[in-house]
Order: C-alpha cells, then sequence, then structure tokens
C-alpha cells in the first residue's frame, strides 16, 4: 500500500496560504492510499486553474492538460489502459463553464473515473471572476454589481444527467471528505466529488465560516437513501441556509467500458500491434 508521505513530490506549493485546495491535497493522498492505490497504476488528470496544479504535487502518474478538457484527457486515458485508477481534478470554472459540455457526456456515459471539482465558486488563478457556481447577486472584479445570471448546479445536473455516484465534500470535514474521495474511488462507474473549497484570496462571500455555518451531513438523517433519485435531485437543489454534504446519489450500471470488446481482456497499451499490416485498409482511403 502507498502511504501519504509516499505521495508527496518536490514541487514547492504554489497555492496562497490557508487556500482550501490544502484540504483537498490532504484529502486526496490519504484516499489514495486508504483505497489501497499502487502509483504505477493511478494516474492524476487537471486542466488549468489552481485547483490544475494538484497532480504537480501528488507522486503517481499525471497528466496537466488544457482548460476545460480534463474529461476527454481522463477518457482517453482510461480507454487506453483501463487498469489505471484515473482521478479528475478541475475548478468550477474548468469543469463547469469551459468543460461543461464534456462533463454532461462522461455523465451519461459511465466510464470508470473519479472526478473531482475543487468549487470555490470563483476564478481564482485569473484572480477574482465569476464562475458558473457563483452565487447570484454575489459581487465580483468582472460583476461589481452583482451576478445577475443563475448559477449552475452541478450535482443536479450530474442526477439528472447519468450519474452514477454524486457527492459533495467540504474541505472543512477533512475525514469525511477522505471517506467519500475514498467510496468514489471504489465507485464502478463515473464518480463525482464536488468539493466546497474557500478562496480565502479572491471569494469574500463563501468563506469556511460561511461553509460551516450551513453544511450538515446526510448520513446523520435518519432517513436518507442515496438509491433514491427523486431523494437526492430533492437534496441537490438545497443550497443556502442549509447545504448538505455526503453521498447524495448512486446506482449500479454497466460501464461505458463493458460494451467495447476490443479491450475485454487485454488493455489497448497492451495489445501487440507489431505483426498488422493496415495497407489494405489505407488503400481504401486513395
Ligand atoms: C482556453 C482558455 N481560456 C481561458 C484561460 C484562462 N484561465 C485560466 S484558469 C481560468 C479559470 C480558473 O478558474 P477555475 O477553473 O474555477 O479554477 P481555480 O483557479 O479557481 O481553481 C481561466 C479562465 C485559459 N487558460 N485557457
Ligand atoms: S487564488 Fe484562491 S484558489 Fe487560488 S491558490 Fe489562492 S486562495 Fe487558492
Amino acid at each position: 500500500m502507498t502511504t501519504p508521505l509516499e505521495l508527496k513530490t518536490k514541487s514547492k506549493i504554489q497555492w496562497c496560504p490557508g487556500c482550501g485546495n490544502f484540504g483537498i491535497l490532504t484529502a486526496i493522498k490519504s484516499a489514495i492510499s486508504e483505497a489501497g492505490l499502487e502509483r504505477h497504476n493511478t494516474c492524476i488528470v487537471s486542466g488549468i486553474g489552481c485547483s490544475g496544479k494538484t497532480p504537480q504535487y501528488v507522486n503517481v502518474y499525471s497528466f496537466e492538460g488544457i482548460h476545460g478538457r480534463v474529461l476527454p484527457v481522463a477518457t482517453g486515458i482510461k480507454l487506453a489502459n483501463h487498469k489505471l485508477t484515473v482521478i479528475g481534478h478541475s475548478g468550477d470554472g474548468d469543469g463547469y463553464g469551459i468543460g461543461m459540455c464534456h462533463f454532461m457526456h462522461a455523465l451519461r456515459r459511465n466510464i470508470d473515473m473519479t472526478y473531482i471539482v475543487h468549487d470555490n465558486q470563483i476564478y481564482g488563478l485569473t484572480k477574482g471572476q465569476y464562475s458558473p457556481t457563483s452565487d447570484k447577486g454575489f459581487s465580483t472584479k468582472s460583476a461589481p454589481e452583482g451576478v445577475i445570471e443563475e448559477p449552475v448546479k452541478p450535482l443536479e445536473l450530474a442526477i439528472a444527467g447519468g450519474a452514477t455516484f454524486v457527492s459533495r465534500g467540504f474541505v472543512g470535514e477533512l475525514d469525511h471528505l477522505k471517506k467519500l474521495i475514498v467510496q468514489a474511488i471504489k465507485h464502478r462507474g463515473f464518480a463525482l466529488v464536488d468539493i466546497l473549497q474557500p478562496c480565502v484570496s479572491f471569494n469574500y462571500k463563501n468563506t469556511y465560516k460561511w461553509y460551516k455555518e450551513r453544511v450538515y451531513k446526510l448520513e446523520d438523517l435518519k432517513d436518507y437513501n442515496p438509491e433514491n433519485k427523486i431523494q437526492a435531485l430533492e437534496k441537490a437543489f438545497e443550497w443556502g441556509d442549509k447545504i448538505p454534504i455526503g453521498v447524495l446519489y448512486k446506482e449500479t450500471r454497466n460501464l461505458y467500458e463493458d460494451y467495447l470488446p476490443q479491450i475485454k481482456d487485454i488493455p489497448l497499451v497492451e495489445q501487440k500491434i507489431e505483426n498488422i499490416d493496415i495497407t489494405g485498409m489505407m488503400r481504401e482511403f486513395i
């Protein structure tokens, strides 16, 4: 088993002191260790943003891609070598703005991967423009009079779009967050972990205190059943004075990979291609 210490890299961490990303980093390293993953079988993929720096700080295989394209890259990696555990890291701008179309298609495909969204309700790296999840009325550099759009509700979209595991964590509840990530990694299918992550430099509204006063755990409710889609959707709508964290929804469904006979026995990367003659096929294009 890989220990969290073995997952540490030599890179100097560039996040602002107090940033919620530190908690996510601790949680992801503990979760990789607790889920029993090995470094050589694990791959982290990111886009661009403060969240996008995560691969630099976790000593596993990684790919830091371009803004909004975490899921296409993660999909390619998983289909090329489905023996790898693939974990995507996005920001709310990265994942629910420019990368939104990829999100919707990943939900319905149900490829076996974990998707962690560092949801700080702001564009952090580019210094404080409002993001798709910014609360209506929230004043930012790019909306000084307050945001006039309705926010994207990622968990609602994920459940309606066909995700088989939908959860929300909070960096102020670190042990709870780690356990969510472990469950997401072990889930067979596309698993979303949306994380409430304060950006202490640019989001002065959604602070640790603001979240702490609102979050509650779904596990503490007596009659909550995460396999009940209607109940899950009701909870996904809940935002304001009370914000639920935990597993909102889960179901068992075939993977996208299950329908690909080409990779049923051997991952694509391990298949022998030396003696395959494609001359005939190429001639068809002449
Ligand atoms: C195609 C493209 N468009 C815009 C940018 C500029 N850009 C870099 S990061 C970013 C948004 C960052 O916000 P978010 O994804 O929420 O991540 P955070 O920094 O808050 O973690 C933007 C717009 C870019 N790098 N590439
Ligand atoms: S800008 Fe915000 S999200 Fe980015 S490192 Fe600083 S506190 Fe964290």
